[in-house]
Formats: structure tokens, C-alpha cells, sequence
């Protein structure tokens, strides 16, 4: 076994590190239980990368998440990080109030069409209106992958299950959902399109509100066959990208060349900025009712439209609504939070 050898007098060159000077190890978890080929391993290797690359503090995350295989995922990415695996469909509420206890926490959570769309629906449209610091992504296959392959209400109508099922109800977009109910940061990509979901999920953890990604993910063991339009030849053969992502991070002070006329650029919360050069003339990111009408149309044409949809950086989340104090409240003395002995006492005289 040779190793590199080392000069006298000089030190071995140590592991390479992100700008808070962590190695990618620190962004590890545990080994994956999937099926070998699941679009949710390449989703949570997008989003280690991601978190490695923006030079989050492990343990300034929280992951969050429902029941499912994509729900399963958040073991394998963060060790060092806060987690909660809670009840199918009920993820939105621990962060809700998970955030509310520590709005200095990162918040990430991870569920698949199945604990969102379909169990898990009433806590989602509530969650997309309240613009809540939080990155919400669905792994996206069209089924309940964990329970052997149903159709989720994310399916396409006259999509078939290898079994010959077919899908007779018509589908949720979650997109055009969530941009309706007030998330502020929307977009859909594929877990086999690297660049893309990278700068995506990079523009999410700069994003201040409610970052909603619907990121299509395929289930190779129950919805990859011909008839399916989740699978991986199905969303290669149909997508249809709306903008190419550039994102440059707040601590990287690099001047970007391009063209007003045909790029978007969007100051995020932190400083971040987030260039969008446009492949199609007339969309407009920060247009709720064009974005809702195009996502209208690529259902009816059948494409697999990618981008991001919506975007508004500036409107007050949750937390700047509520008018919370800046000391996460989980952290205030009980000298602060309860009301001293006396005025109990008088509460409780007043009801005698
Ligand atoms: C209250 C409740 N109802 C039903 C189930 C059974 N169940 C487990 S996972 C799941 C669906 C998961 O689908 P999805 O969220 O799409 O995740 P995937 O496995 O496809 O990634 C269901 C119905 C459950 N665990 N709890
Ligand atoms: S059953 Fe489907 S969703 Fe679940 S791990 Fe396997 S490929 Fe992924
Ligand atoms: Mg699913």
C-alpha cells in the first residue's frame, strides 16, 4: 500500500474543505436501503452536495419528514444534523413547529406525492400559505413506492401499472398548488438532472420563505415500464426546461456576463443571486397567473416542464409576520416565557 510521500519539513496536504472549512465527510449519513437506481438516492446526493457546497453547519439543519421510501432518505445524508421521521402526511406541522421553537434552524423537509398529495394534502396546502422558512421537497414518483407501487394522486391520467391498471382521475400539480396558496419560491426538476436540481436546491437554502421543489423521481421497481409517465425515458423523451440555472452564492463575490434582456437575475434572502437566462421568450418567473397558465398547458401538451416557476425573495415569511423575537424562543429562560407565580394566582382566583 504506497502512500504520497512528504517532503521534510512540510505537511500532508489535509482533506479539502467548503468555506466554513468542514470536509464533505461532515455531510455524510448513512448507507442508503433503497432500491439500487431510486431517483431518491440521486436526490440526496444533490442535496449533501448542496448543503456541503453553501457551507450550511450540520447542525443548523433540521430534516424533516413523513413516511414513505422518499421519506426514508434524510438518514442517508446529514448525520450531524437534527432529524424527525413523524406520522404519514403530518411532516408540516413538526416544522411548523419546529421553527417556530428555533427560526435559526435550517429547515428541510423531505416527502414523497404520496405523504403530500395524497394522505398528507390538508397539512400541505396549509403549510404553502404561510411562507414558512423552510426548503419542502417531493420526491416524485407517481406511487406509494414503500407500499409496493399504488398510484398517488400525482399520476397522469391513462398512466398505466405494470400489473395493466390504469389511472382514470386526473392529477395534482403541486406547483401551480402551491404558487396558488402562497409559496414563494416554486420549481419542478428531475433527480436525473444534476445541474439543474443542484442550482435549484442552492437557490432554496438561500431563499427566506417557503421553498416548495417538486423534483420527479423514479421509482425503478414499480413505475418505470412503458405506459408510465414517471419513468426515466418518459421524462427524458417529454421534458421541456423553461430557463438555464446559474446560481452564485453570497460568499462568492464573482461578476456574472449576461444579457438583461434574455436573463433574470434574482437577489435572494441571504445575498445570493440567482441568474435565470431564459429558453422560453415570454415566461416570466414572478408572474403567479402566467406561471400557473403555462404549468396549465404542459399538462394538457403532456410535457414534463422544468424550471422555476415562481419566485419572490421579499415577501415577509412566517416568522417576520408573527413579529418573533430574535432569540429562538426554545433558548428564552422560563423567566421569559412563563407568567411569574402571582399572576397565575390571580388567574386561578379568578375563576374560583
Ligand atoms: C396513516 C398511514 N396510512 C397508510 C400508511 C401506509 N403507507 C406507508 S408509505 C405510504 C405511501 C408512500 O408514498 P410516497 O409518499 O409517494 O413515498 P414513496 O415510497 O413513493 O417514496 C403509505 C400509504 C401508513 N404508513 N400510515
Ligand atoms: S420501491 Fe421504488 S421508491 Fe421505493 S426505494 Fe425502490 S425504487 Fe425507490
Ligand atoms: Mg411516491
Amino acid at each position: 500500500m504506497g502512500t504520497t510521500p512528504v517532503e521534510p519539513g512540510t505537511t500532508a496536504p489535509g482533506p479539502k474543505t467548503n468555506h466554513i472549512g468542514l470536509p464533505v465527510l461532515d455531510y455524510k449519513g448513512g448507507k442508503t436501503t433503497l432500491c439500487a437506481g431510486c431517483g431518491h438516492n440521486a436526490i440526496s446526493e444533490r442535496l449533501l452536495e448542496a448543503m456541503y457546497e453553501m457551507g450550511v453547519e450540520p447542525e443548523r439543519l433540521i430534516k424533516l419528514s413523513g413516511i414513505g421510501c422518499s421519506s426514508k432518505t434524510p438518514a442517508y445524508f446529514m448525520s450531524r444534523s437534527h432529524a424527525f421521521n413523524g406520522v404519514h402526511g403530518r411532516m408540516p406541522s413538526l416544522a411548523t413547529g419546529a421553527v417556530l421553537a428555533n427560526h435559526k434552524l435550517l429547515a428541510l423537509g423531505v416527502s414523497g406525492d404520496g405523504d403530500t398529495v395524497s394522505i398528507g394534502i390538508g397539512q400541505f396546502v396549509h403549510l404553502m400559505r404561510r411562507n414558512l422558512p423552510i426548503i419542502y421537497i417531493i420526491e416524485d414518483n407517481g406511487v406509494y413506492g414503500l407500499t409496493k407501487g399504488q398510484f398517488s394522486a400525482t399520476a397522469d391520467l391513462g398512466s398505466r401499472l405494470k400489473t395493466g391498471v390504469v389511472n382514470d382521475l386526473p392529477p395534482i400539480d403541486t406547483c401551480a398548488l402551491a404558487i396558488q396558496l402562497g409559496a414563494t419560491f416554486v420549481a419542478r426538476s428531475f433527480s436525473g438532472d444534476k445541474r439543474q436540481l443542484s442550482a435549484m436546491l442552492k437557490a432554496a437554502i438561500a431563499h427566506g420563505g417557503t421553498s416548495m421543489l417538486d423534483v420527479v423521481s423514479p421509482c425503478v421497481t414499480f413505475n418505470d415500464h412503458e405506459g408510465s409517465t414517471k419513468s426515466y425515458k418518459y421524462v427524458k423523451e417529454h421534458d421541456q426546461t423553461l430557463q438555464e440555472i446559474n446560481f452564485v452564492p453570497h460568499f462568492e463575490d464573482i461578476a456574472v456576463d449576461y444579457d438583461s434582456g434574455s436573463t433574470l437575475e434574482v437577489t435572494m434572502h441571504d445575498g445570493s443571486r440567482l441568474h435565470l437566462r431564459k429558453l422560453e421568450e415570454d415566461y416570466d418567473p414572478t408572474n403567479k397567473i402566467g406561471a400557473i397558465t403555462r404549468l396549465t398547458e404542459a399538462h394538457d401538451k403532456g410535457e414534463v416542464l422544468t424550471g422555476v416557476f415562481y419566485v419572490n425573495p421579499t415577501a415577509p415569511s412566517f416568522i417576520d409576520m408573527l413579529n418573533l423575537v430574535d432569540q429562538p424562543l426554545a433558548t428564552l429562560p422560563d423567566s421569559m416565557t412563563r407568567p411569574p407565580k402571582e399572576v397565575l394566582d390571580a388567574v386561578m382566583a379568578e375563576l374560583q
